[in-house]
């Protein structure tokens, strides 16, 4: 008992420093910047997300003796202050955190730098406040000076990391994955506090950084031969079909292909968009290609014709790469390019990914008007962000490219009483229930802005590519799905087969729309894309073919290394037979193994050594 207290008398000036940095960075979360709470759990979890850094950074200290632990202690104290301090400022001008890459990328350096004086106020001043304090205690003498070396350094560093657990325990209730799909700055930082979270930035950029570094263009040689193997021509009468008109792009959040066409209670699920297909080029064996970085993934698969990552989200790891991008084309080619969604801007890291890509503008959550009463779920109501966003699309300069990404058909799929256009189903799954009235939900949204872009006379000049984004229903959902589906169970087959997501290319005036049944997915947008408008693809880096070429192989692979083709899907070492259903000889799928994995490795070597640097 003596001893532990002589062990904390000793270290009264370490717990105080950690004290007064832990209040200090709570005190400034809830002045400083807006970090929405949603509830007490979130508040506490902001409350403690602090310690373990604190304690961690302070404890540093502790592997120092006499007056210079003393000394250290203060150093630590006004380093963590500072780190607190260059964020403030920094957010009352990008309204962000800062990331590493960020940094260094000079735009935004010179941003700040002529400006960093308004952004800095006498009242900041305060925040220092703390660590004088501990100055002047340790100057009056009232600290105690511990001369002999122990082990308390490395018992508070094992103490920190146990800190960290239990924070990121509690953090994990919140949202799960949290450090594996990265989501957004501002929920790390919510969850596992602003230090955490900028050791968790640097660990992610160093380690992209370090196979960059070994990259050199000599892996291209092979790579482009690939891209000439595979390349196929685009289908003559439809090539510049779409020139100079503008580009909507919908990404339609968790739709996939198993509403269409469908109804519950007698009820269609999908109404307008089933009436829409009829005017267009429907894709039915159409694949999201998506991992962990979900609509991320999706808009960085459309937009680069390469794959995501398999684990994490490329929209945080590989931000600062080279892509030669579709938005970044289309922007060369004198389209004004965008991305219209109601989110925060840091969400998916997409205010820096999207200056990679090169988007021109994002409108986001600060271009709307976002309240309450037209809010659901995660954020603005589908409907209301249409509605908002005509004025937007008007204030642009055509002919523009802007992608909308929808926001209502998120998981949990929550909706008010007076927008459920449709009952839920009703099974052991509350997802899949409440599924069918956001979707039924999404397509009255669609079909609101496509009578207001017609009203608005913007239709005519346009053309549409819509998607669906990913699944909405994990497998977590099987049993349910099956209910629905009115199958037996639900195997690996038939979870490939969910896989897929609706797409369609409506193109104003076209006669000769149809149905096509090609095997394809999202990394086959772009090339499709450019052809319409009439810009050749032949020369550019892509793992896609043009969804109209004549010659395209019906072939597509996910993310997880299973592939489809017209009569195989071949998924966890097993290959099934389209027609019966059922495992059939792998000698099948065999003559795909090898396109399936170039694909992939090909792309992940583009990526992870930014390799179109050189090209
Ligand atoms: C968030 C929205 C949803 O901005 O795109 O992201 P998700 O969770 O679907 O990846
Ligand atoms: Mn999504």
């Amino acid at each position: 008992m003596t001893n532990l207290k002589s062990i904390f008398s000793r270290l009264k000036f370490f717990w105080l420093a950690v004290f007064l940095l832990t209040i200090k960075t709570y005190v400034l979360y809830k002045v400083g910047f807006t970090i929405p709470i949603e509830n007490r759990l979130q508040e506490f979890i902001l409350m403690i997300n602090p310690i373990s850094s604190a304690v961690l950074f302070i404890g540093l200290s502790l592997f120092f003796t006499g007056k210079v632990r003393n000394y250290m202690v203060i150093v630590t104290s006004t380093i963590a202050t500072l780190i607190l301090y260059f964020n403030l400022v920094y957010y009352r001008f990008f309204s962000d955190f800062i990331t590493l890459p960020v940094l260094f990328q000079t735009n935004n350096a010179k941003d700040l730098s002529s400006s960093v004086l308004e952004l800095m106020h006498v009242s900041d001043l305060f925040l220092f406040v703390d660590v004088l304090f501990l100055i002047v205690l340790m100057f009056k003498g009232k600290v105690p000076v511990v001369n002999k070396k122990r082990l308390e350094g490395f018992a508070i560093v094992a103490l920190a990391f146990v800190l960290f657990f239990v924070n990121l325990q509690i953090a994990h209730k919140e949202r799960t994955e949290l450090l594996t799909r990265s989501f957004d700055r501002e929920l790390l930082v919510k969850n596992i506090g602003m230090f955490n979270y900028h050791v968790y930035d640097a660990f992610i950029q160093s380690q992209s950084k370090t196979q960059r570094v070994f990259a050199n263009g000599s892996e291209m040689e092979e790579i482009i031969d690939y891209r000439n193997e595979n390349y196929k021509e685009p289908d003559e009468d439809l090539f510049g079909i779409a020139e100079g008109k503008n580009v909507i792009v919908l990404s339609l959040e968790s739709l996939q292909s198993f509403v269409i066409n469908e109804t519950l209670d007698g009820e269609e699920i999908t109404p307008f968009l089933n009436e829409l297909i009829n005017e267009s080029y429907y894709f039915e064996n159409f694949y999201h290609q998506t991992a962990q970085g979900k609509t991320s993934d999706s808009e960085f698969l459309v937009a680069t014709s390469l794959f995501g990552r398999n684990s994490g989200s490329v929209f945080f790891t590989h931000a600062g790469n080279s892509y030669n991008a579709l938005p970044e084309i289309l922007t060369n080619d004198s389209y004004f390019t965008s991305v219209m969604h109601a989110n925060n801007k840091s969400f998916w890291n997409r205010d820096v990914m999207y200056q990679s890509l090169g988007y021109q503008t994002y409108f986001d959550i600060n271009s709307y008007d976002v309240h309450e009463e037209n809010s659901v779920g995660w954020g603005l109501k589908d409907k209301d962000f249409f509605e908002q966003s005509i004025e937007l699309l008007q204030s642009q300069p055509e002919p523009y490219y802007t992608k909308f990404i929808t926001l209502t058909n998120h998981f949990p799929f929550e909706l008010g009483e007076e927008d459920r256009l449709i009952n839920e189903f009703d099974s052991n799954s509350g997802t899949l229930n409440r599924y069918f009235p956001t979707v039924r939900y999404m397509d009255y949204a669609l079909e609101h802005f496509f009578d207001r872009l017609k009203e608005e006379g913007i239709y005519e000049d346009s053309i549409f590519i819509m998607y669906g984004d990913h699944y909405g229903i994990s497998q977590n959902h099987n049993r349910a799905m099956s209910m629905f589906l009115e199958k037996e169970e639900i195997t690996d087959f038939d979870t490939v087969q969910l896989q897929r997501v609706p797409m369609l290319v409506h193109i104003p005036g076209h006669k000769g729309h149809e149905l096509r049944e090609t095997v394809s997915g999202q990394i086959d947008v772009k090339p499709t894309i450019m052809h319409l408008l009439g810009i050749e693809s032949k020369y550019d880096i892509q793992f896609g073919s043009d969804l109209f070429a004549p010659e395209r192989e019906s072939f597509t692979v996910l993310r997880d290394g299973s592939f489809i083709t017209d009569d195989y899907v071949f998924t966890k070492g097993v290959c099934y037979s389209k027609e019966t259903e059922a495992e059939t000889d792998i000698e099948s799928c065999e003559p795909y193994f090898d396109k399936a994995n170039k694909d992939l490795t090909n792309s992940d070597k583009i990526i992870y050594g930014d390799l179109l640097r050189f090209y």
